[in-house]
């Protein structure tokens, strides 16, 4: 029998650029050995084996969670490090003040300087992925090389990799390098530091999330937004997600929240009781790239394969679907175990935990069993609300985009931009409470443009003004909201319910699209009037409903003022169609702000 032709060559011979690449980093970096990743199940189990030898890697019971297994990182190791994350272009104001900036010629000094000889003992895996469908026009491809074989199954989970994607890079000739090494895993010696202009990553001294695992945050977003400019599309930090109505008609939403604001939840909704003959299917749940399509419309894949998706108060009320998608064949890292080695997460109802995040004895007065930022990572595919299109080479065609932010005060539940311009502005306006996805403070309020603010790959300006120009492209552009799940009352109380709830505003949202749902207009937009809203069964107070849907101009005036200081950061390079756009709002809300004394 015939065997296909590319399988008798080694990967190593797939691609000159890619080898002549190894070879170079190999000169660098002196492993003990090189290994060229598959992709294959076969090379997944036996690099699982390897781990679990060396005591790295720890099995759950297989009863209960069968394929689960438990990774601690360096409990210094546990989050994405902006204040260590680097754009490195030629000209400073091409990463913008929204980015860290190092000359490249600098960077890559500091960087090899870290790399040389950083290997000496290890094992340089070559792992090439693939970010979107293998067979999809708007897919990009990378290599990225790795000393860790817990990045690499990660990158197999969370990406298209091994033999296709490196094929497909022998096709393309073109492909993103990402250098990643753990090295000592010293908070000082670690840096994440992105070249736009030679598509090229170079991260050392971290093991853990977006930092080491390339295809991700510094590829699919940072160099990829790069790319989409250059290109004519937007790769941005959104959830994508179809709502199939009992009639069966399909609408897809991509959604941009600032991590941890709920973009799992949401991507996996499962409708409430009351919506019976409703159903969600989820496309992604972290990243979206758009791009116009011929018949005028937004179009969006997800470069993913899979979720890398914060643990800690996942369970069956809050996530059905994730709840069960994390059954099996799932990598955890950093969350605690119980006696009977199941893992186990605050906010889980069963189970107690009697080891930590850090492998200790679980003492409550010494902090949570699971750390805030534990993660879990799994493929996309055991999501029993998979999408059939998620894999679609076109991707889907996108009604609404929407914003959010975790605000306790100021944003109400739901508004609809007047317009793309409008909506651009709704964008650049998100701010946000910080969360443990990022090392920092959390709860204090940022700024976070279009949820981008850790992730735009150069000049927040140049963006905006990007964004402007797709929209006018399109000849059917979706429409722009922005919504707010977190808004409290006075008591510190969540105002609205949240999660499966969270249908009836896609409802509205989906309806406002079709032209079919009422709204008011406003002095930020159109909202809906409380009829317009389904709040059947909720049980909400009136005065609750009534406090998610007003708009206060007076927070609104200082509001605009805020984002009006913050837009000014970016001096000349700022679109003036933006600027007008907010001169209008600011002069909307001040009409209907009644005169001081
Ligand atoms: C993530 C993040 O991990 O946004 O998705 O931090
Ligand atoms: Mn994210």
């Amino acid at each position: 029998m015939a065997t296909a032709p590319q399988h008798l060559s080694t990967l190593a011979s797939l691609s000159r650029e890619v080898s002549a690449w190894v070879d170079e980093v190999a000169t660098l970096t002196l492993p003990d050995s090189i290994y060229w990743c598959d992709g294959s199940d076969a090379e997944f189990q036996s690099l699982e084996r390897k781990l679990i030898a060396a005591k790295e890697l720890l099995p759950l019971d297989q009863q209960t969670h069968p394929g689960c297994m438990l990774y601690r990182s360096d409990p210094t190791d546990v989050a994405r490090v902006e204040h260590l994350t680097f754009v490195c272009t030629k000209q400073r104001e091409d990463a913008g003040p929204n980015n860290h900036w190092l000359s490249p010629a600098q960077a890559h000094r500091q960087m090899d300087d870290l790399f040389r000889g950083c290997m000496r003992g290890r094992t340089l895996y070559v792992v090439p992925y693939c970010m979107g469908p293998i067979d999809s026009p708007y897919s990009r491809c990378g290599v990225e090389i790795t000393d860790s074989a817990y990045v690499v199954l990660n990158m197999k989970l969370m990406t298209r990799m091994g033999r296709p994607a490196l094929e497909r890079i022998a096709r393309d000739g073109k492909f993103v390098k990402g250098l990643h090494s753990t090295g000592d895993l010293n908070p000082e010696r670690r840096f994440i530091m992105h070249f736009p202009e030679e598509l090229s990553i170079k991260s050392f001294g971290s093991g853990y999330g977006g930092n080491a695992l390339l295809g991700k945050k510094c590829h699919a977003l940072r160099i990829a937004s790069w790319q989409a400019r250059t290109e004519g599309w937007l790769a941005e930090h959104m959830l994508i997600v179809g709502i199939e109505n009992p009639q069966g008609e399909v609408h897809y939403v991509a959604c941009a929240f600032p991590s941890a604001c709920g973009k799992t939840n949401l991507a996996m909704l499962i409708p409430p009781a009351s919506y019976a003959g409703w159903k969600v299917w989820t496309v992604g749940d972290d990243i979206a790239w758009l791009h116009p399509g011929k018949d005028g419309r937004l179009y969006a894949i997800n470069p993913e394969s899979g979720y890398f998706g914060v643990v800690p108060g996942t369970n069956a009320k809050t996530n059905r679907n994730a709840f069960d998608t994390i059954r099996k064949d799932t990598i955890f890292t950093n969350v605690g175990v119980t006696a009977d080695n199941q893992p186990w997460w605050e906010g889980l109802p069963e189970g107690e935990p009697v080891v930590d995040w850090q492998g200790q004895p679980y003492d409550p007065s010494k902090g949570p069993a699971a750390h805030p930022n534990s993660r879990f990572t799994v493929a996309a595919k055991q999501n029993p609300a998979y999408s059939k299109l998620a894999d679609a080479p076109n991707g889907v065609p996108i009604s609404a985009l929407v914003f959010g932010g975790r605000r306790r005060t100021l944003a109400p539940l739901v508004y609809q931009a007047r317009n793309w311009l409008h909506g651009v502005l709704v964008g650049a306006g998100v701010a946000s409470e910080t969360t443990a996805a990022a090392t920092g403070a959390v709860g204090v309020v940022r700024r976070d443009p279009m949820a981008m603010k850790p992730f735009a790959g150069y000049n927040f300006a140049d963006y905006w003004s990007h964004w402007i120009n797709v929209g006018a492209k399109l000849k059917s552009p979706p429409q722009i909201f922005h919504v707010n799940w977190f808004r409290q009352d006075q008591g510190g109380k969540f105002l609205w319910p949240g999660f499966g709830e969270n249908l009836r505003v896609l409802r509205w949202i989906i309806d406002r699209c079709k032209g079919s749902a009422g709204a008011q207009e406003t002095a930020i937009g159109y909202l809906p009037a409380a009829s317009d809203l389904d709040t059947q069964g909720l049980g909400l107070a009136p005065a609750a409903l009534e406090e998610l849907l007003t708009v206060d101009p007076g927070l609104w005036k200082t509001e605009f003022e805020g984002i009006g200081a913050y837009l000014e950061e970016f001096g000349e390079r700022l679109p003036q169609a933006l600027k007008g756009e907010l001169a209008q709002a600011l002069r909307r809300v001040q009409a209907t702000t009644p005169a001081a004394g």
